[in-house]
């Protein structure tokens, strides 16, 4: 065995094939970053150091091509193929981070500084729009609970509040009224620290694009999509619960927990199937995305079923 198991996993979860398999994968990426000529990249080189966990699933991965050009990221436009086409000039690069609220470190950080300390890891994870359909993605991140675990949250931070940036004279969405922008979206504090809740930097071992929500976006495999805020500009620590941008939108078919189920349909069609992007049949959808091992726990008590 090569890497510990992580705690989350079970025996039959983790080969020796898959182990090897993800060294091999893990191997071919860092070649293909030309690690020698590596410079001033963000993730090159503590993706250099990173070794694969036990988080991913071994499922085989959406190719590239699919997961970069068709997407969903309003700020460049309502259609699958506008983000790819639209997002292209977006400045990723410098980068800020605004932290505010209920914590000790709060102020504006350069990406790049904010990232230094971190070591970037991938993480084969699902990925299920509540519109129905599903990828299986290969991210590069790092855990969210290393970022706020140095901001050093106050007893009161209930909630981490996220913002992307708003910029209409980069983002032309942001010039209707598809949706009220800034995009937020929110989580409780104990998701937030949760081991599978991931920072995304990357995917297939390289910088993310634009399109897939560069520089920095967050990503939560046992939700909607939507939870996954692409391009994250503001980070507020929070007392109370914050309104997302798609319950603003529609309080009625939209909820802040938005936790994968197929048990509770959206109110214009059924979450029962999803369409895997390539895959011609349908496959049903696993409740809280097949995650339910490691997050259920955080619902017990709660009517998974009201609380949409
Ligand atoms: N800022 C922002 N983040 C966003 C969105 C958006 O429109 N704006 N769309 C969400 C939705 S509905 C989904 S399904 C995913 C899509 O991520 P992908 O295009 O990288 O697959 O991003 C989410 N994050
Ligand atoms: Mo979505």
């Amino acid at each position: 065995m090569l890497i510990k198991k992580g705690k989350f996993i079970k025996d039959h979860q983790v080969t020796d094939y898959s182990v090897y398999q993800n060294r091999r994968d893990f191997i071919k990426t860092a070649t293909g970053l030309g690690l020698a000529a590596a410079t001033g990249g963000i993730i090159q080189p503590s993706f250099a150091l990173s070794k694969p966990t036990g988080f991913s699933t071994q499922e085989a991965k959406t190719p590239y091509k699919d997961i970069t050009s068709y997407c969903n990221f309003y700020e460049f436009g309502t259609g699958k193929a506008d983000p790819k086409k639209y997002a292209k000039n977006l400045t990723t690069s410098p980068w800020s981070v605004l932290i505010e609220g209920e914590c000790e470190k709060t102020g504006r950080y350069d990406l790049d500084d904010l990232l230094k300390p971190l070591s970037i890891e991938e993480r084969i994870y699902r990925f299920r729009c509540v519109e129905g359909w599903s990828m299986v993605i290969p991210w590069m991140g790092f855990p969210l609970a290393q970022l706020i675990k140095r901001m050093k949250p106050t007893a009161k931070a209930k909630y981490v509040y996220f913002e992307t940036l708003y910029d209409p004279k980069q983002m032309r969405g942001q010039k209707t009224k598809a949706l009220d922008w800034p995009y937020i979206e929110g989580l409780r504090i104990d998701e937030a620290m949760n081991p599978l809740t991931l920072m995304a930097t990357g995917l297939y071992g390289k910088d993310l694009l634009n399109q897939n929500g560069a520089p920095l976006r967050l990503v939560v495999p046992w939700k909607y999509g939507f939870k996954s805020i692409k391009s994250i500009a503001k980070i507020r620590f929070m007392e109370k619960q914050p309104v997302n941008s798609w319950q603003k939108a529609n309080m009625t078919e939209y909820g802040f927990y938005s936790n994968v189920n197929p048990q509770v349909n959206h109110p214009r069609w059924s979450q029962r199937k999803e369409r895997r992007i390539g895959e011609f049949r349908k496959r049903k959808t696993k409740l809280f995305n097949g995650y339910a091992e490691q997050v259920a726990g955080l619902y017990s008590g709660m009517d998974l079923k009201k609380n949409f």
